[in-house]
């Protein structure tokens, strides 16, 4: 009886240790890792209007992560669930309540392209200044010159992988014969060079980038009085069209004047 008794003890002390330390290992274990999950607001997407052009992610429209490098265009950026796309190109322009990278004071991030002002048809007839923070980056643009809902004809890849350094420079690129005067929607992208520095993997205006950004634009064009050249201006300005139409009757009634005065 005893000896029973002193191995059932025996077995229930061997229990109660193996329960203890079943117990101590459980809670020295971590807890299982939530499945991964990223982030939507972790991207930078474009807002071109979508149709036509790809900018949601079901149609495969630009993304850019975020966090991953400082690399910018102009100071700031956001990030959104999915592509911003509007008439006017402005969706991603003021996102409210999306984290803000870069400089916090940034109400928009779409601020690193700006046109120059006269453009015209030929090689380097038309430019853009570019400011690029976190460089090195590789930068790619495009305009829809012939205004049909995409950026993959001959011509509009006017910025083809140019390697920039951090700060502000201008960049050139060829305006192709006979624009139509109008709404030109262009997307400029930037991101990380290859591996020695050099820019060598081609972009295209849709699809994943591992940092970097996407900034899309509208900017109207009227044709000067001469027809040799465009005045670009921001969509938003509303003086681009008077302006032009101020300069043309100025002409008109100058040659009127001189036609008729008496000799
Ligand atoms: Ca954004
Ligand atoms: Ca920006
Ligand atoms: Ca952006
Ligand atoms: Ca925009």
């Amino acid at each position: 009886m005893f000896h029973r008794s002193t191995g059932s003890t025996g077995r229930q002390r061997i229990s109660a240790v193996v329960l203890a330390l079943a117990l101590m290992l459980t809670l020295a274990l971590p807890a299982a890792a939530a499945p991964a999950r990223p982030d939507p607001h972790l991207s930078d997407l474009g807002d071109l209007p979508d149709p036509t052009y790809p900018t949601r992610l079901t149609n495969n429209g630009p993304s850019h992560q975020l966090g991953q490098s400082s690399l910018l265009l102009g100071q700031c950026v956001d990030g959104e669930a999915d592509g911003q796309p509007n008439g006017t190109a402005t969706g991603d322009d003021g996102a409210v309540g999306d984290p803000v990278l870069g400089n916090q004071q940034c109400t928009d991030d779409e601020d690193g392209v700006t046109p120059n002002g006269h453009w015209q048809s030929g090689v380097g007839g038309g430019s853009v200044n570019v400011t690029v923070a976190g460089g090195p980056g590789c930068l790619s643009g495009w305009i829809d010159w012939n205004h049909n809902g995409n950026l993959t004809d001959a011509g509009d890849n006017i910025l083809n992988n140019v390697l920039l350094n951090t700060g502000t420079s201008t960049q050139p690129f060829t305006v192709p014969a006979n624009p139509v005067s109008g709404t030109f929607y262009a997307r400029f992208r930037l991101y990380s060079p290859d591996q020695g520095g050099v820019c060598t993997s081609a972009k295209a205006p849709t699809g994943p980038a591992i940092n970097g950004e996407v900034e899309d634009y509208v900017w109207q064009f009227v044709n000067a009085v001469t027809l040799s050249g465009m005045s670009a201006s921001s969509a938003a300005s509303p003086l681009a069209l008077p302006l032009g139409l101020v300069t043309f009757l100025g002409v008109l009634v100058a040659g009127i004047v001189l036609a008729r005065r008496p000799v």
